[in-house]
Order: C-alpha cells, then structure tokens, then sequence
C-alpha cells in the first residue's frame, strides 16, 4: 500500500506523522472520504469543495489548489492500482507545540490513504440496519457545525458506543432541540405518503451522498421535502434510509427495536439503491486517462 504523505508517495510503514501534529493531540483538521467505482472517483469535485470550505471555516490554510490535492487523489489511486477504492484524504493543522495555539503549526500535514473496501454494511442493504436514537445530541451548530468534516468525531463516536450497547447497527442523532439530525455517520430520510422528507442541513453534514439521493429521487419524479422532523416522523414513517460515501445508500427496517412500516426494505429503498448503483458505475472523474 502506497500512501500520500505531505508531497511523496510512500510505502504504508514509512507514512508516519509526528506525535505533535495538531490533527493527533487536538483533532485539529479536516478530512474527506471518497468513493471510487469502476475506475472513476464518484463526486471528487464536491469532496474538494466541502474539504475547503470546512478547513476555511476553521481558518486552516491547506496550501495547495484544489487541481493539485485532484491530482494527489487521483494519483494516490494509480499508485495503488486501484480502480474501485476507499479514500481517505486528511488535513490536519501540522505539528505545533503542546499549546493549542494554531498559530504555533506553520505547516499543515496532508496525506491520503487509499484501499479496497466494499460495503460497509455486508449484508445490511438486503436486510435492513437496526438503528438506535441515541441520548446524545448532535453538537450544535453554534457551537462546532456538524457542517464542518472535521476531524473531531468524538460527538459522532459516543453516538455510535450508545448505539452498539443497545444493540444497533448506527445510531441517530436529534439536535438539541429536539429534530432529527442525521447518523453517526450518514444523513437520514424518511419516505411517508410517496414522498422523501430530510432534514436540513444546518444540523448535519452536508452529505455528497444525500444531494445524490435528492437528485435521483428528482429524476425518478418522487417530491422531497427538506423540514423539522421528531420522533413521530421516524416512527410512524413508510420506510427510513441513510446515506453516505462509506455507507452509501442503506434502508432502515428496525429503530429502537419498533419496526419501521412492514419490518423489511421498501420500494423506494430498492429503487433508489439500484438508480445509485448505475450511477455510481458511470459516473465520475476518470482516474486512468
Ligand atoms: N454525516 C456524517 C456525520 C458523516 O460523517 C455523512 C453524514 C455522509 O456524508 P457523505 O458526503 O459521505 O455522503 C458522513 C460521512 C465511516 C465513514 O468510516 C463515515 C463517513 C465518512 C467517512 C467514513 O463510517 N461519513
């Protein structure tokens, strides 16, 4: 396995950052996981532009333009002779001292890690996840926006430990008001009455994967509707999905152990899961040319 790290391509054991770099001691940093099919890297233009604006909005200076990190990507996949992939693109604030000050990190650390991985979630997609709204909220957006992939997953990892005590395959997060957020690791919709409900995105991450679901169900003719949801929305819904570049599009068959309309994946899950699959086959930055 050949890793990118801060300009050259090395072998995995010798890809190694420092114990004071600010992305290991503070969580301090921004990252990107991105999908490749089929010898195309799925939405790399939208990974590039969520990495940037999040490392804007933390006033991280990343120092290279977004054509190069494409190369980069790109590159880190031909070196590695891979043409379905799981990346892993990393920017963390660099090495500073043992004070938190960013000013301290002159230079960030960038590296990117790609490798084979097929679905996250086996045999899940036929079956259904069984997810858990967890106590934990999803930190609010005056405080660290979820809109911002950093590399502070701590929220998103106590969510997760209530949920696999509980016996879940991904936990779901409300915000502290009350409306459903989004998963640990994916965003979240409802289907009732026909129709695809989602929250906004002001507590939850801008997924690349939801826009690919909002856009399929617009070709597919289905309505979406972005609002406040609760409980009674997740429980009383026709079907429930997540989704995400790890997890990609996945139905939700049982919540806090209550069935979620017959218990099994629906039809909305299967269509939109199959118009996802062609489109990720097809579509995409060439990463042989
Ligand atoms: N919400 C959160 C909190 C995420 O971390 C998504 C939504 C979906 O966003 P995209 O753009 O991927 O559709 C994510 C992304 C993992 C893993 O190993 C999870 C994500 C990214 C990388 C790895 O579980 N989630």
């Amino acid at each position: 396995m050949i890793i990118y790290l801060d300009g050259k391509y090395l072998p995995k054991e010798e890809a190694k950052v420092s114990v004071f770099d600010h992305g290991l001691l503070y969580g301090d940093g921004v990252f990107e996981g991105i999908r490749a099919y089929n010898g195309r890297v799925f939405r790399l233009k939208e990974h590039l532009d969520r990495l940037y604006d999040s490392a804007k909005t933390i006033d991280l200076n990343i120092g290279m333009s977004k054509s190069e990190m494409e190369e980069v990507v790109l590159e880190t996949l031909r070196q590695n002779e891979l043409k379905d992939a799981y990346i892993r693109l990393v920017v963390t604030r660099g090495v500073g001292d043992l004070g938190l000050d960013p000013r301290k990190c002159t230079k960030p650390t960038i590296f990117v890690i790609a490798t084979g991985w097929g679905a996250m979630y086996g045999d899940l997609y036929e079956k259904g996840l069984r997810a858990i709204t967890v106590s934990v909220r999803r930190n609010p957006a005056d405080a660290l926006p979820p809109n911002v992939k950093s590399l502070n997953y701590l929220n998103n990892i106590l969510a997760k430990i209530e949920a696999n005590y509980k016996g879940g395959d991904e936990a779901i997060f409300f915000d502290t008001n009350g409306y459903l957020a989004e998963g640990s690791g994916d965003n979240i919709f409802i289907v009732k009455n026909g129709m695809i409900l989602t929250p906004h995105t002001l507590n939850n991450l801008r997924g690349i994967t939801r826009l690919v679901l909002l856009e399929i169900a617009k070709e597919l003719g289905i309505t979406v509707k972005e609002q406040n949801l609760g409980y009674f929305d997740l429980y009383s819904a026709d079907e429930v999905l997540v989704s995400g570049s790890a997890a990609e599009i996945a139905p939700v068959t049982l919540i806090d152990g209550r069935k979620i309309g017959t218990g099994k994946p629906g039809p909305f899950a299967s269509q939109l899961i199959a118009a996802f699959k062609s489109k990720t086959e097809n579509e995409g930055t060439e990463i042989y040319k």
